[in-house]
């Protein structure tokens, strides 16, 4: 994934738990703390790598890491220069979700080693959304868990999230089930 990632773990990790709690997730898997430049490519296993050094270090389950990782994913992507592809993207948790393969479209244009995930969105009659989510990449459900809580602070409408169907076991993706609470308008 583009270095872009693993700093914004680097950026959340800091800003939480601080430096010397950064340095030491690096150090034990041999990696320098200086090193990721946000538009280089690294291999996914890097990232993993940092997940898991995290989960240690901090005694929370890597899912937690990742579920963290998310929500602070839609901050931090917003402070570093796409807040626009966000804006351009809608003005509501189901806009953004419905156009992620646009915004996605977008930033990896003409860069090969990105391999964006593919969202499909739909209303269902009970006013619930269904949220198909198909990756190149293992194991990231959690992180997409935290993307839609992050969307939903972002937009200040809570989002309940059921996860339907888990991918392994003869299914290729996963599925979500998300209740969104509008806003009440004043009368
Ligand atoms: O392949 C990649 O390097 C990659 C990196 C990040 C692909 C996707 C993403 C974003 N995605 C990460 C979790 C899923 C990974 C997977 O299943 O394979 C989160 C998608 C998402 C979901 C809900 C809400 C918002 C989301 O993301 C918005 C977004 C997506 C991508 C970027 C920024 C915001 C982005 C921008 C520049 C990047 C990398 C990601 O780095 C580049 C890429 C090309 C050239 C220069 C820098």
């Amino acid at each position: 994934m583009y270095g872009l990632v693993n700093r914004g773990l680097e950026d959340l990790i800091r800003s939480t738990y601080g430096d010397a709690t950064w340095s030491r997730i690096c150090q034990t898997r041999g990696l320098d703390a200086e090193s990721f430049s946000t538009m280089q490519a690294y291999p996914d296993g890097i990232t993993y790598d940092l997940v898991g050094a995290a989960s240690a270090e901090l005694g929370v389950p890597a899912a937690e890491v990742l579920e963290r990782f998310g929500a602070y994913w839609v901050l931090y992507t917003g402070r570093q220069g796409y807040g626009e592809l966000f804006k351009l993207a809608g003005r509501s948790v189901e806009e953004v979700l419905g156009n992620l393969d646009a915004l996605h479209g977008r930033v990896g244009h003409s860069f090969p080693a990105f391999q964006p995930p593919e969202f499909t969105c739909t209303r269902r009659p009970d006013g619930t959304l269904h949220l198909i989510y198909r990756s190149t990449r293992e194991g990231l459900a959690p992180m997409v868990v935290g993307l839609i809580r992050g969307l939903g602070e972002h937009f200040q409408t809570p989002v309940a999230i059921e996860h339907t169907v888990v991918r392994g076991d003869g299914h290729p993706h996963d599925e979500f089930v998300l209740r969104v609470s509008t806003p009440q308008s004043p009368p």
